[in-house]
């Protein structure tokens, strides 16, 4: 089972280097916690994720109702282009941020309903898998009650 994959794998990098999109490598970084957001003396939570192919760093975030939350997206990729989209009408949030490879780029919002939702990318390359299917997602989770 395990060569099988393996062999798939190769097949599918061939196809992926034949296509040209052979640069999914990126530059080392340390990885940061996997859920780490700050929420400031003015009120504002701040959180820098590390957006690489095909994750984000931290993949889970707490916010609360009502304070704006501002995110550093950091691409740490060489070629490959992502974003970062959040659509949750139910919270209040629509984002759509391109995040190009190797720039940092800043969204804000702010919450006006609690619950969870995704952040994801949505790129897709013809017939392979989007990003988010590759693992690009993360979770906002919006809370009613002050964090700690
Ligand atoms: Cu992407």
């Amino acid at each position: 089972m395990r060569k099988s994959v393996g062999a798939l794998i190769g097949l599918f990098s061939l196809a992926a280097g034949a296509l040209g999109a052979f640069a999914e490598t990126s530059v080392n970084q340390p990885t940061p916690p996997a859920a780490v957001i700050v929420l400031g003396a003015d009120g504002v939570f701040r959180a820098e994720i590390v957006v690489d192919s095909y994750s984000y760093k931290p993949d889970h975030l707490i916010v609360t109702v009502g304070h704006p939350v501002e995110l550093a997206l950091k691409s740490v990729t060489i070629i490959v282009p992502h974003n970062f989209v959040i659509k949750a009408p139910e919270l209040g949030v629509e984002v759509r941020q391109a995040v190009p490879a190797g720039k940092t780029v800043t969204v804000q919002f702010t919450p006006t309903g609690a619950g969870k939702t995704e952040f994801y990318c949505d790129k897709k390359l013809l017939f392979f898998k989007s990003h988010k299917e590759k693992g690009m997602v993360g979770t906002l989770e919006v809370r009613e009650a002050p964090v700690n």
